[in-house]
């Protein structure tokens, strides 16, 4: 049996895969920002702006071929690894340490931005790689919704629906205090879901986003400081689903 966040039916189902609380402060409204088309999701403590479609599917596709490029052939979701001959983005394997020993983490990553400061989560300190001109493409297209100039970009690839990531916040301190995280999503459909940090408030505060191919959420507010985030486990998913975070990172936020 798959386990509902949802199931004690005190949520209401909006468009585009949209699941919000029935609260009043809880509200969904349309928006039309820069000729893009989407939500303004006002949550208490928190600020999401979600675009299902901000890429064509045309320039979704070529993005999901270009990241995904590899030289083997005929290679099967769940075997991508850090040793497939990866073309443009060096997909690698990240571990976490656990009670005394090394798990690898279940997904692959790749860290890019105009730095050479590394950067630490979870106790996994990954390297910044350059950018290259598709990275640069979506950061363009980003700055110009936004007017943000991102520096960093983590991005994860989930190989099929077993990879996940778990309940988190993005509030490291390089990211600053109230870091705005533009998230764009290509290849599979996943559910990402949004709960309060506080715990008494779990059982009934609760958010889900359906994440697209083509589509942009936007993180911003306070969000990452009462609100955690998960992409939980979906079995039934077999294809690939690439997320991009792009961040503002400033690099001496420890020193
Ligand atoms: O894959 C996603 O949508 C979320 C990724 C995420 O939470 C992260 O990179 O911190």
């Amino acid at each position: 049996m798959t386990f509902d966040l949802f199931a004690n039916n005190i949520t209401s189902t909006l468009p585009d895969g949209l699941k919000l609380p029935l609260l009043a402060d809880y509200t969904c409204q349309p928006i039309v920002f820069n000729q893009n088309k989407g939500y303004n999701i006002v949550i208490p403590q928190g600020e999401l702006l979600y675009f299902p479609e901000f890429f064509s599917p045309k320039i979704a596709n070529r993005a999901l071929d270009f990241l995904l490029a590899n030289s083997a052939a005929h290679t099967l979701p769940h075997e991508l690894s850090a040793n497939t001959p990866w073309t443009n983005i060096p997909w690698q394997q990240d571990e976490i340490k656990m009670y005394g020993k090394q798990i690898p983490l279940p997904r692959l990553s790749s860290w890019h931005g105009d730095s050479d400061h590394p950067y630490t989560y979870s106790g996994i300190t990954l390297q910044s790689l350059p950018w290259n001109a598709a990275l640069d493409y979506l950061r363009d297209q980003l700055q110009q919704l936004t007017s943000i100039r991102f520096n960093s970009v983590l991005l994860n690839l989930y190989r099929d629906g077993q990879d996940h990531i778990s309940w988190h916040t993005d509030d490291e301190p390089e990211l600053g205090k109230n870091p705005i995280i533009a998230s764009i999503n290509f290849g599979e459909s996943r559910r990402f879901l949004l709960r309060r940090c506080e715990k008494e408030r779990q059982a009934t505060e609760k958010i889900e986003v359906l994440l697209k191919h083509g589509s942009l959420l936007i993180m911003q507010g306070q969000t990452q400081h009462f609100w955690q985030h998960s992409v939980p486990k979906q079995a039934k998913v077999l294809k690939p689903r690439i997320n991009l975070t792009f961040r503002h990172i400033y690099p001496h936020a420890n020193s």
